[in-house]
């Protein structure tokens, strides 16, 4: 059996870490507070969000595995099997365990910023897989989309990518479109396969965002959890409340953090008081037209594009090819 190989690329430097504290109080200290989602994932947060794609009312995981177990041949067997496949935001590994039972790339590489879990997704699936070649990279392509494409671990091109998830539903559509293209670079005339959640009615959409069960509502509070263990900050739990709505115009899902009552919150070097019911913004969760996703890959430099989708259309999956310059 082989042993998963793992690297920390953003293993941080001092200064680093002090920008990165830097970043996060220029978040709360502007008029609409904000904490990036990328705060979610620490190693609770990442078992949260486990969770979440397991209730009933968060269709995208379970849609999304349908729409691969309805396709998943047509999808992935015609993609040769001689090139690296990469994840990004492999997780746990859980998708790719089903998607290697369709596919056999060269290796697999797994890129994940919560290091912790994507060690344990690979160990898992070097136990299914003992002859693929599994690499994983601890990354957070939030912070540069720019992906090191010359690293030796990530195999030479062209390379298949696989962005599941509605992961990209984090990003703004200019920010999407400069990640799409990012990939395009790295694919090297490869192929991309990426799962985009779509716009649906409003009930099942702000559903999903907010169960019965209160799980989304711990997932968005323990991110007070992580910004307290990285800024030495104090934010109480206790005084925040989750609400998530979807705003029409912009196509998203909007998460805050609402404050319960007049609050204080310190850190080393900064404070910001909040009023009641006054928020802060954790998650934008774009939802796209495949009419629009489309266009959207056309322009990050895909061709032959197509679109698989399941019988409500509440979740897309697209395969498109680096177009080959003629
Ligand atoms: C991981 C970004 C795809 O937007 O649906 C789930 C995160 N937030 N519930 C999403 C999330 C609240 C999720 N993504």
């Amino acid at each position: 059996m082989t042993t998963p190989t793992f690297i920390q690329l953003s293993s941080f430097s001092d200064l680093e870490a002090l920008q990165e504290k830097e970043a996060i109080s220029q978040g709360l200290l502007q008029e609409q507070a904000v904490i990036s989602p990328k705060y979610f994932y620490d190693n609770l947060g990442s078992r949260l969000f486990e969770a979440i794609t397991a209730l009933d009312e968060y269709y995208p995981t379970r849609t999304e595995s349908q729409i691969f177990e309805a396709h998943g041949p047509e999808i992935f067997g015609q993609l040769p099997h001689d090139r690296p496949l990469i994840e990004l935001g492999a997780g746990s590994c859980r998708k790719a365990e089903r998607l290697l039972h369709w596919m056999r790339p060269s290796r697999f590489v797994g890129i994940e910023i919560a290091a912790e879990f994507l060690q344990e997704g690979l160990t898992r699936l070097s136990e299914r897989f003992p002859e693929m070649p599994l690499v994983g990279l601890g990354y957070d392509f939030s912070r540069s989309l720019d992906i090191p494409l010359s690293l030796p671990e990530l195999g030479t091109g062209p390379r298949d990518i696989f962005y599941p998830g509605s992961s990209i539903g984090n990003f703004d559509p200019d920010q999407a479109l400069k990640l799409t293209q990012s990939m395009a670079a790295l694919s090297q005339e490869g192929t991309l396969v990426i799962g985009v959640d779509t716009v649906k009615e409003i009930d099942t959409l702000e559903a999903a965002y907010d169960d019965a069960l209160g799980v989304t509502a711990a997932f968005n509070l323990n991110v007070l959890n992580h910004i307290n263990r990285v800024l030495m900050s104090d934010f109480a739990t206790q005084d925040w409340r989750h609400t998530a709505l979807f705003n029409e115009q912009e196509s998203r899902i909007e998460m805050h953090l609402v404050a319960k009552r007049k609050t204080r919150v310190s850190w080393p070097g900064g404070e910001r008081k909040f009023r009641e019911n006054e928020s802060i913004l954790t998650e934008y969760s774009y939802k796209w037209l495949p009419e629009d996703f489309t266009e959207l890959l056309k322009k990050a430099g895909f061709s032959e594009v197509e679109v698989w989708t399941d019988p409500h259309q509440w979740f897309a999956v697209y395969r498109a090819q680096v177009r080959n310059p003629a």
